[in-house]
């Protein structure tokens, strides 16, 4: 068993009843179970600021699945959310999955690099782990609760429970 987070964000329609859907999504997921969840944040857009603001939270699973087989199930629920790729960087999307960590893997393949890149300077993704895992190793990086230190909340704001 390998505890991997999930980073999960949606910017377009109902986006916190799509985050809470994703929850739902990763519950159904073969040998996994979902052992923590954040609460859900209001962020604003990195990238293009012409966008919603995001809902942000992250989640962790214990799971028996491969960190290559576990992003295709990420990007299988995208799809089912109505996730269409426009090939804007950063643009706006019904549901994002990332794979934030999976157990101490370091890669840097482009098709799943770990850890995410970005998780470090990222307030909606560090705030949330902080809430749930202050202590929490990112490998090659230090602790979460280190790490907030050199990142602003930007105006993060906690919205709801999952
Ligand atoms: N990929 C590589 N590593 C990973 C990983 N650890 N987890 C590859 C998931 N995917 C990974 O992703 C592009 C490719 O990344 C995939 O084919 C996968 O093989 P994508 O989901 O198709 O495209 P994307 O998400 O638009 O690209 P990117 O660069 O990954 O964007 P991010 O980093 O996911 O950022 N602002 C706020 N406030 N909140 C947000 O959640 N999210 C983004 C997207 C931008 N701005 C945001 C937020
Ligand atoms: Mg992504």
């Amino acid at each position: 068993m390998t505890t991997a987070w999930i980073g999960l964000g949606a910017n377009l329609g109902d986006a916190v009843a799509t985050v809470r859907s994703a929850l739902a999504a990763l519950d159904r997921l073969p040998g996994s179970r979902r052992v923590v969840t954040s609460s859900l944040y209001r962020s604003r857009p990195l990238g293009p600021a012409d966008q919603p603001d995001y809902i942000n939270a992250v989640a962790a699973l214990e799971t028996d699945l491969l960190a290559s087989d576990l992003l295709s199930h990420l990007q299988r629920i995208e799809a089912d959310h109505g996730r269409i790729r426009s090939g804007l960087r950063w643009g706006p999307r019904t549901l994002d999955l990332d794979i934030l960590l999976h157990g101490d893997t370091i890669s840097s393949d482009a098709r799943l690099t770990l850890p995410h890149p970005g998780l470090c300077q990222r307030p909606f993704v560090l705030y949330p782990l902080h809430e749930v895992a202050p202590q929490l190793a990112i490998p090659g990086h230090g602790v979460v609760q280190a790490l907030l230190a050199g990142c602003p909340p930007d105006g993060l704001d906690v919205i709801a429970s999952a």
